[in-house]
């Protein structure tokens, strides 16, 4: 009688595959074939038109994939439906060859399956080039220090309005292993008070220059929804616009940061600061903030920002209940189709407290707890308080990302 050994898989991706066959002396042109056949991805697209579900259905099947449409859209009694889609990745190589000679635009669909896969792996890379710092995200993950130079921030309240100690603030963030300092002068904290512009440029401007002298090669990002701060920021040194609203507060602010060549940060947020977390509420969660990313991303590059200096944030706490909180941390995989930087802003937030009953000045344990589940989940920068601690976790964390099996 023998004994064979049965050894579950962890099959990631392609690459998983094709080194786990090199393991067992897979032909080489044999290892290149078949590793795009062994790992199955999954898309939702839609509204479509009924026919058009009945084209992507047939096409699908043809392959050898699978695709759930709407009840009814076989006969027509429903008009529209949405299609969940699984396949390999050659399976949906031959699917969009077939799109291509179909109508309804299906070429357009097919377009946007193949990017959001050659995305999904490390076919390519994401390069982050800002001032000193030129990495391929892929590889390493950065930190991102909050500045507050607020007197009511929430957790750091009125430590950092003194330039002097604000800018200690910042050695102290750079010595610790920070990436990029957030320079941010109004709290959007739930229900916090607005700051007007002068005020906010008052505190944001000098900061921004003695930071810009002082660390020339230092990224440093703005943290603003406001184009007149936005503009003097950049013209003071900084280099990122990190815009709350995604150029959806203030119309010029997509211009000023297309004519400084800046970087953005395009943060998802569902209503105002001062409103957001009265009831926050969504048919679906995923599907609105994709579609409130592809507006942001097109207006961004209408106003002639480049494609390539854009990061994207889904706004954890941002007009989001616990549970939408949770759902993105978990599902944040989703938002790596668009091939764009991810931003997660999670660090001493209130839901980690509700979580844990935590103060917010004790709430680093369940921070880093988030931060490691967003990098698993194809997060590239965390924006924190706490420096040190997150490099530590993030050296970690992208070492195990970088071995090779
Ligand atoms: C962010 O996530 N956050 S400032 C809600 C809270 C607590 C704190 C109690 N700017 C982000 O830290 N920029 C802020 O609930 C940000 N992403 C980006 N890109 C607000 C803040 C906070 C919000």
């Amino acid at each position: 009688m023998r004994n064979y050994h049965v050894r579950l898989l962890n099959l990631h991706s392609a690459a998983d595959a094709a080194s786990l066959m090199r393991q067992i002396g897979t032909d080489t042109h044999g290892v290149s074939l078949m590793k795009n056949k062994m790992v199955h991805y999954s898309f939702r697209v839609g509204p479509l038109p009924a026919a058009a579900a009945n084209i992507i259905k047939q096409e699908m099947l043809s392959v050898g994939g699978e695709a759930a449409v709407t009840r009814g859209v076989i006969n027509c009694s429903a008009q529209a439906s949405d299609a969940i889609l699984s396949a390999t990745r050659k399976q949906y190589r031959n699917f969009c060859r077939k799109l291509r000679a179909q109508p309804f635009s299906l070429a357009q669909m097919a377009d946007r399956i193949e990017a959001a896969l050659r995305h999904q792996e490390k076919d390519e890379g994401l390069p982050f080039h800002c001032r000193d710092i030129e990495v391929d995200l892929k590889k390493r993950s950065l930190v991102m220090g909050i500045l507050n130079v607020t007197p009511d921030s929430f957790s750091d309240g009125s430590l950092y309005l003194d330039p002097e100690k604000a800018l200690a603030q910042a050695r102290r963030m750079v010595k610790e292993g920070a990436d990029i300092i957030d320079i941010g002068g109004e709290s959007t904290r739930p229900g916090a008070a607005r700051v007007e512009e002068p005020e906010e440029l008052r505190r944001v401007v000098p900061v921004i220059e003695a930071l810009r002298a002082e660390f020339p090669g230092l990224p440093l990002s703005i943290d603003t929804y406001k184009s007149r701060v936005a503009d003097a920021a950049l013209k003071a040194g900084a280099d990122i616009v990190n815009d709350i609203s995604a150029f959806n507060f203030d119309p010029e602010m997509a211009e000023v940061t297309a004519r400084h060549e800046a970087w953005a940060c395009l943060m998802h947020i569902q209503g105002t600061p001062q409103k957001m977390q009265e009831n926050p509420c969504y048919e679906d969660l995923f599907a609105e903030i994709c579609a409130y990313f592809e507006n942001s991303i097109a207006r961004a590059v209408a106003a002639g920002v480049k494609r390539e200096k854009l990061i994207l944030d889904p706004g954890i706490g941002f007009g989001k209940t616990l549970e939408h909180n949770l759902l993105l941390l978990k599902h944040l995989r989703e938002f790596t189709g668009f091939g764009l930087p991810l931003l997660i802003g999670t660090s001493r937030k209130s839901f980690i407290g509700k979580l844990s009953g935590a103060p917010v000045t004790e709430r680093l344990p369940g921070s880093i707890a988030t931060v490691a589940l967003a990098l698993a989940g194809g997060a590239n920068l965390a924006r924190v308080h706490d420096v040190a601690a997150t490099r530590q976790a993030l050296t970690v964390i992208d070492a195990a990302k970088n071995v090779k099996r």
